[in-house]
Order: C-alpha cells, then sequence, then structure tokens
C-alpha cells in the first residue's frame, strides 16, 4: 500500500514537472557539430555582438545596457570563495527579513525568501509545461537577483550550477557541505525508497535522505508545503495545516543529492546532444522533461532530482531548496546557448514563443508574446506584470546579462 502510494505520487509529481510531454525524437548528431563548450563561447560571442549593434536578436535594446555595464553570471564552482559566501551571505540575509505577504493567508511565509516560494507556489499550474515556462523563470530568478542585491546588499549576480561540470556531483564544490558550498547532502538515512521515472526507469535512492547539517544552510527550517512530495513515505513529513500548503509546517530541509542524473544523464555530451536536436522552442521546452525513458535528456527533472528531497523533489515549493536558483539559472542559460550559439539563428529563436497557457490544460488557449506576467509581491519596484515578449532576451526589457 505504501509503496503504492509512493508511485502514484512520484508518477503525479513527475508528470507535473513533465507537464504530459509526448515524444519528441532524438537527431542523429552531424559531424561538424561544435563541443559543448563551443557552443557556450560562440553564445557569448553573439550576445557581445547584440551589446555592440552588430546582431541584432530582433529585441529592442535599452541604450543603457552596454558591454561596459553588461552583468555577467559565473558558475558556481568558478567564483571565489569570497564570492560564495557573499552569495549565500545575501539568501541567509533574504531567509532572515520579515515577509510583505499577509500572515493570516501565509502563515508559511515567515521570511521575505519565503515570498518567493508562496509566488511560485501560486503560479506553478501557469508557468511548467507552457510557452512561458522559460521566460517566467528567468523572469522569476531575475526577480530574485534583484532582491539579493537591492533588499541584502549583494554586489555580484546569480550564480548557476553547469550540471554537466560535476559527474560526481555529491562532492562538487556546490554540494560538498563546506562552508563555501550551498550546504551538503542530507545526512544519510539508510535504505529508502527508489525514485521511479515511470514503470521501468529506476533511479537508486541517493546517499543522503536526512536533514542538511552541514554548510551555510545547516538546519534550515523551512515552513511552506509539502504539495506534491517525492520522497519516501517513511520519512514521515508532516502534512501541511492547510489545504492550500501556505500553512506553517516547521520542519528540516532534507536533500538526497545523488550521482544518478550527473554520471549518466547530464554529460556534456546529453546537453549538447538536447541543444543541436531541439529545431524550435517547442521541442527545446519539451526534450527539457523527462517522458518516462531513458533516451531523452531530461536536463530540467534531472536537476531537481539531482538534489531531490524534501523540498527539492516537491513541483510547487521547490524554490524553498536554496539551491533551485542554481539549477534554474543552469536552465536559463541552457536556453540562451541553445538561442545565441548560432548567428543566423539568434534573430529567429530568440522571438520563439510556442505553447499553452495552463499546464493542466495543454489543449487549451495559447500563449501570445503579449501576455502578461505575474510576480506579485516579489517583483522588483514598478518591474510585475511584463509581457513575455519584454522577457525574450536577457539583454533587452528588465535583463542586463550574460552568461560566462
Ligand atoms: C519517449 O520518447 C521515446 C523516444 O522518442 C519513445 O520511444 C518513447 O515511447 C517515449 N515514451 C513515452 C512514455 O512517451
Ligand atoms: C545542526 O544540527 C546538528 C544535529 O542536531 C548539530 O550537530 C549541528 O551542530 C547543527 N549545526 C548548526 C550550524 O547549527
Ligand atoms: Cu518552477
Amino acid at each position: 500500500m505504501a509503496g503504492n502510494v509512493l508511485v502514484n505520487a512520484l508518477v503525479a509529481s513527475l508528470c507535473l514537472f513533465s507537464g504530459g510531454v509526448s515524444s519528441s525524437p532524438v537527431n542523429k548528431r552531424e559531424v561538424e557539430d561544435p563541443t559543448l563548450d563551443e557552443v557556450a563561447k560562440q553564445a557569448l560571442t553573439n550576445a557581445y555582438k547584440v551589446l555592440d549593434g552588430t546582431l541584432s536578436d530582433g529585441t529592442t535594446r535599452s541604450s543603457e545596457c552596454t558591454k561596459d555595464t553588461v552583468a555577467v553570471r559565473q558558475e558556481f564552482g568558478d567564483l571565489t570563495h569570497a564570492q560564495r559566501i557573499d552569495y549565500t551571505d545575501s539568501v541567509l540575509c533574504l531567509l532572515n527579513k520579515p515577509s510583505k505577504l499577509p500572515a493570516g493567508m501565509y502563515p508559511g511565509a515567515k521570511s521575505r525568501y519565503e515570498d518567493f516560494v508562496v509566488v511560485h507556489m501560486n503560479m506553478t499550474p501557469a508557468v511548467h509545461g507552457t510557452a512561458n515556462f522559460m521566460h517566467w523563470h528567468r523572469y522569476y530568478i531575475w526577480a530574485y537577483e534583484t532582491a539579493l542585491r537591492t533588499e541584502c546588499g549583494y554586489k555580484g549576480y546569480q550564480p548557476y550550477w553547469d550540471w554537466s561540470k560535476y559527474p560526481d556531483l555529491v562532492n562538487s564544490p556546490v554540494f560538498n557541505g563546506d562552508e563555501w558550498s550551498m550546504g551538503g547532502n542530507g545526512e544519510p538515512v539508510g535504505p529508502h525508497a527508489d525514485l521511479m521515472f515511470g514503470p521501468e526507469h529506476i533511479i537508486p535512492a541517493g546517499p543522503g535522505g536526512g536533514c542538511v547539517t552541514t554548510g551555510p544552510f545547516a538546519n534550515l527550517t523551512i515552513h511552506l508545503g509539502p504539495l506534491a512530495p517525492t520522497v519516501d513515505p517513511q520519512f514521515n513529513i508532516p502534512p501541511n495545516p492547510q489545504a492550500d500548503g501556505y500553512g506553517d509546517n516547521p520542519r528540516c530541509l532534507r536533500r538526497d543529492v545523488n550521482n544518478a542524473f550527473t554520471k549518466d544523464y547530464m554529460r556534456p555530451q546529453d546537453l549538447l546532444d538536447q541543444i543541436v536536436s531541439s529545431k524550435n522552442i517547442f521541442d527545446f521546452q519539451e526534450s527539457l522533461q523527462s517522458n518516462g525513458t531513458t533516451t531523452l535528456s531530461a536536463l530540467h527533472v534531472g536537476g531537481h532530482f539531482s538534489i531531490w528531497g524534501d523540498p527539492g523533489g516537491d513541483v510547487y515549493v521547490s524554490p524553498a531548496e536554496p539551491a533551485f536558483w542554481l539549477h534554474h539559472s543552469q536552465l536559463d542559460r541552457h536556453w540562451w546557448m541553445w538561442a545565441m550559439y548560432q548567428e543566423s539563428e539568434v534573430k529567429d529563436r530568440t522571438l520563439q514563443y510556442q505553447g499553452a497557457t495552463n499546464w493542466f490544460v495543454p489543449d487549451g488557449p495559447r500563449g501570445k508574446p503579449e501576455d502578461e506576467q505575474e510576480l506579485d509581491v516579489v517583483a522588483p519596484e514598478g518591474m510585475n506584470h511584463l509581457p513575455s515578449k519584454d522577457l525574450f532576451s536577457t539583454t533587452s526589457g528588465p535583463f542586463c546579462y550574460v552568461y560566462a
């Protein structure tokens, strides 16, 4: 019985993450394909051409966004120790600032950080498996980066975790648990339930599963959710006192960081294949999700379940996991690389927008570039309700950043 409940919860949650994706062919690589490093370098070169006006991405760039002012987002492991501490200190600052939400409706939003979690929980059906999936998350990460800078004095930019860089993710600079990491794995809890990807594909339970007790987020208490838990029911995560998940449910941050995805499904070649084989934004967004087999890259889902745990494996509440932002910045970077690496495709790919507007109504109304996006109380001042078309380029609309 418990086993069935777990499997059903996992499958339901994976369908949630994947948005009920149908199959998408993986194309054969052509001999002249670049390497993943070359793709990243070409994307950056083309982004600088856009900034100096020698290449158009089809959007209207503000005159304030130039080569001299552009923010450069970096890989977490490429930051110096001091830069990493600046980053995690600013996250801790946000975790200690008061919420701006009405406490009566959102008793679990104890901090300004948790305002971001509430907004994601609330927006989940409108921003996953939809046309705006990449765009809304880009906007959301930028709002978070902006809050770290304006509300917590952070001087740097949002770092990303390059999925392909650490096959041994558990011992990587991101999760090794030292003071310069994003915190360690959860405490080992011994044998616990595997992660089921459809009927055949099983990701073995990882080496953690318990509370995070090392690094900057040691013994962090989370309060919101769960709403779509995927951890072993034997962990006895208490249900939220409110059906909507917004109640106060204090418990430890759990992780089950594992190498299953990074070792076999998130290698440089896997990332490259996904970029090269996606011919339009629809295919690109769909093939980032798992369809339940090993034949497709599952980069978005794989990143979440490389961390897993509570709330890392809960599609609604996952931003309460501090590493969420590094994963989703990499997703944003991966999209940027796909759009930018071929000079002749930059304009066309930047402007593409395709898909539904509600996860649970895949055949419902189509998303339009004019659709306004919602960030509620986490929008930077005067920056809420921007249309999707303002979120197409990382160097126009509200944005001015590139990835190095
Ligand atoms: C997933 O995609 C592969 C390759 O396109 C296909 O063979 C398989 O049937 C798909 N599985 C599901 C559950 O859609
Ligand atoms: C976290 O909790 C563990 C286990 O209770 C304890 O040993 C450790 O000292 C705590 N660490 C911090 C930084 O509070
Ligand atoms: Cu999300």
